[in-house]
């Protein structure tokens, strides 16, 4: 199952949520800061020990204080006008995201509009990429995706690809 809510990402009871960081892994702003600020300093103590991540990658830590169990670090791609690669990459952190999530054995997950802040990325391309990704890469135990979107704007655009998927 595929869902699209709003909301705050940290709140989410799921066995994982994901984090839109960057490279380094050690913190930084929008829902990366939110995420770190709710779980606590478990969280980078565990980041410092995985030698940071590749954009279009994902890499596992628990999830401190918030109530999902593990937190799934990603990378987004910087949108560069639409020609770097982007879609490949954002699809690539969904892909890897949910084969990291089914490695620890989680049911459900939850995803940020990864890239569709300080990166850049127009939500209204980002939507159908990420739906589109999430679908194809469909991998027992996780049985619910749910894409958490912080404002109206970006759950309508997330409706829209939704509903354009079926
Ligand atoms: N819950 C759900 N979504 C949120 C939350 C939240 N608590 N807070 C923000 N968003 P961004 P990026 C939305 O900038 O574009 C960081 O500094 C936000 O409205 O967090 O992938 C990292 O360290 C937007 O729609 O991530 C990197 O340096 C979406 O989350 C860089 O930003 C993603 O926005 C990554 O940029």
């Amino acid at each position: 199952m595929i869902e699209a809510v709003r909301g705050d990402i940290t709140e989410q009871v799921v066995d994982a949520i994901v984090n839109a960081a960057n490279s380094s892994l050690l913190g930084g702003g929008g829902v990366d800061a939110a995420i770190h600020r709710a779980g606590g300093p478990e969280i980078l103590a565990e980041c410092r020990l995985l030698g940071g991540c590749a954009t279009g990658d994902a890499k596992p830590t628990t999830a401190g204080r918030l109530p999902a169990r593990q937190v799934i670090h990603t990378v987004g791609p910087v949108w560069r006008g639409g020609k770097a690669a982007e879609a490949e990459l954002l699809a690539s952190c969904h892909r890897r995201a949910i084969e990291v999530a089914a490695e620890l054995g989680c049911t459900s997950i939850a995803f940020p509009a990864i890239s569709t802040g300080v990166y850049g990325y127009p939500v209204d391309l980002a939507a159908p990429v990420a739906v589109a990704a999430v679908r194809g890469a469909h991998r027992p135990p996780v049985e619910l995706i749910r894409f958490v979107l912080f404002s109206q704007s970006h759950l309508d655009a997330f409706e829209r690809a939704l509903a354009e998927a079926k």
